[in-house]
């Protein structure tokens, strides 16, 4: 025994000197394929899960390690995977998205994702094609450092989701039916957390005077959750994978997407055990014939058997903002080279549809994965044109500062996610429109950034508000903006930008093996976004045209 001791230290010494210089590999088997699940004590329906299961295990791996997850496609229609909040710096052809930077797996077919993970903090891994991540495609992706700024005793992972009893499927068919001009509200269905049916789910254990790491994931699809604490202080740390300056708040919004850190220090006494309070809730659904928000109740024990203590709740608990956190790195706000403008929303088209849009165009997928035609179209592969009318792409020169103004004046938030980067948030405010704004919107301040802008990958763009927000163009590679609710992005609620192709034309080398899976779907790897070359589109359908609404509608979706 004596002899041993110093041995199994030195070897563990070794073994984390070793993890330093190379990193491990870190791998990951998904046979992706139907499983059949009754999540929340509704009714058994089919899902799509990983290994015969569903939850799908969280995904663990360190800064400096390299993630190899070997993909099985055992459905009936393509996948492909999208690491959240990973920047893929380099790799924009790993990044998932379908049509948008690879062609779906096949059925039948095997990919293996090799991911450089060299960013610390919270992600999720997800399904990019067919919106398989709705029906249970997803799981969290923890990337640990060992170089952490913040100092705690144990990590804690709580992940949120809204869970349905019918596939999404039967939900798109419904929201795209040209006989609904707005879709009825989507059933509130019920929440999971840590892919257990919400109430039920296994407690947390807290030990005097000990800090703990929550990480807070929302991944599900069409559902906000606030999280509140009671009778503990909670400091965030991290938001979306970026760290931040230590904030104390009373509560978290998390939309679709976003993640927190938080750091929280256990009480000094035993004597109580506490809940943790996340209410499930879609402030446009109005609160009425069971469409209330949905609160959920987590134990946090401190000792077995002892009572529960449900502190009062603020009547006004305070629920941060992006705009109320600063960056940890100390990044000013970056000097901007150019400006571009959006607007998002809703419109009636003349399919007889309402659909989404993006500065009135509604995305649908080229016939040529975007980051293909970026690499292939030469020196046209610089104007926007190229990526034809329905992708509303936008190319970006390398390195310059875009600020992107987003104007929001529907009904509803939208919580958009922007592939490769983090962008700084900079300032919200009412948002310009070509409808009235309702009076109760009219007084809404103006909030901006202070010190260092706090930065993420998904932000929620409030109703009738619009969001400034910069990054700098210093990732080469097609990454695609959309909104994280499916209902919306199946709407259209999307468009890529391309960044850099004249960078990308000379360092990039795609897989032979994603070339190959366009190639056995009769998709081409080359040419414009209908597989031509230049400017012709032919055999590509006309996007949709967007036709009068009636005055004052602003749309509801
Ligand atoms: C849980 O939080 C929600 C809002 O976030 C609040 O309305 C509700 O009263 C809270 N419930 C409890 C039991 O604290
Ligand atoms: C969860 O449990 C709490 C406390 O018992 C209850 O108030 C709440 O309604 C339950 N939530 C749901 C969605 O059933
Ligand atoms: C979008 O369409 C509306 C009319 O429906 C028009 O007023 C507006 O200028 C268009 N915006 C853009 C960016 O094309
Ligand atoms: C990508 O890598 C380049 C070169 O190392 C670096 O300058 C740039 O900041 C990186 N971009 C992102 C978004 O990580
Ligand atoms: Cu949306």
């Amino acid at each position: 025994m004596r002899g041993l001791f110093p041995r199994t230290a030195a070897a563990l010494l070794l073994l984390c000197q070793a993890q330093f210089v190379l990193g491990k590999r870190v791998v990951v088997d998904w046979n992706v394929g139907y499983v059949n699940v009754n999540r929340d004590n509704t009714k058994m329906r089919r899902a799509i899960g990983v290994n015969g299961a569903l939850p799908i295990l969280p995904v663990f791996a360190t800064k400096g390690d390299t993630l190899i997850l070997n993909v099985a496609n055992s459905l009936d229609e393509t996948t492909s995977v999208h690491a959240h909040g990973l920047f893929q710096n380099g790799t924009s052809y790993l990044d998932g998205p379908a049509m948008v930077n690879q062609c779906g797996i096949p059925p039948g077919e095997s990919f293996s994702y090799e991911y450089m993970i060299d960013q610390p903090g919270t992600y999720w891994l997800h399904g990019h094609d067919h919106h398989q991540n709705s029906d249970g495609f997803r799981a969290p992706l923890v990337i640990y450092d060992n170089h952490n700024p913040f100092d705690y005793d144990e990590d804690i992972l709580l992940s949120f989701e809204d869970w349905y009893k019918e596939e999404f499927a039967e939900r798109a068919k419904i929201t795209l039916d040209p006989a609904f001009a707005f879709p009825p509200p989507h059933g509130y269905g019920h929440a999971l957390i840590n892919g257990y049916n919400g109430n039920y789910t296994k407690p947390i254990y807290f030990h005097p005077g000990k800090t703990y790491r929550l990480r807070l994931i929302n991944i599900g699809t069409l559902r906000w959750f606030q999280f509140t604490l009671p009778g503990h202080e909670m400091r965030v740390i991290e938001m979306d994978g970026i760290d931040i300056e230590p904030q104390v708040v009373e509560g978290l919004d998390i939309a679709p997407a976003q993640r927190y850190s938080i750091l929280v220090t256990a009480r000094n006494s035993v004597e109580f055990n506490y809940r943790y309070n996340a209410t499930m809730y879609a402030s446009f659904v109005p609160p009425s014939n069971g469409l209330e928000p949905r609160v959920y109740l987590g134990d946090i024990i401190y000792r077995e058997g002892a009572p529960f203590k449900m502190p009062n709740s603020h009547s006004q608990t305070w629920f941060a903002d992006d705009v109320d956190f600063h960056s940890f790195d100390g990044e000013p706000a970056l000097p901007v080279d150019r400006s571009i403008r959006m607007t998002i929303g809703n419109n009636p088209y003349h399919t007889g549809q309402h659909l989404d849009h993006i500065n009135n165009i509604t995305y649908s997928p080229p016939k040529v994965p975007t980051l293909y035609t970026a690499l292939t179209m030469g020196e046209v592969a610089m104007t926007p044109r190229v990526y034809g009318p329905q992708t509303g792409a936008v190319v970006l020169k390398h390195l310059e500062v875009v600020e992107v103004t987003i104007h929001n004046p529907n009904d509803m938030p939208h919580p958009l996610h922007l592939h490769g980067h983090a962008f700084q948030i900079i300032e919200y405010g009412l948002a310009e429109s070509p409808f009235p704004t309702p009076d109760t919107f009219k007084n809404t301040p103006t909030r901006r950034y202070s010190g260092s802008p706090a930065k993420r990958d998904t932000m929620t763009i409030p109703m009738h508000q619009y969001i400034k927000l910069r990054f700098r163009a210093d990732n080469p590679g097609v990454w695609f903006m959309h909104c994280h609710l499916d209902v919306h992005f199946i709407m259209g609620m999307a468009m890529v930008f391309v960044e850099a192709p004249d960078v990308l034309q000379r360092t990039m080398t795609v897989p032979p093996q994603m070339l190959d899976f366009c190639k056995r779907q009769g998709v081409h790897t080359w040419g414009n976004a209908a597989g031509n070359d230049g400017y012709n589109f032919g055999g590509l359908s006309d996007p949709p045209r967007i036709v009068a609404r009636p005055p004052g509608t602003t749309g509801h979706t």
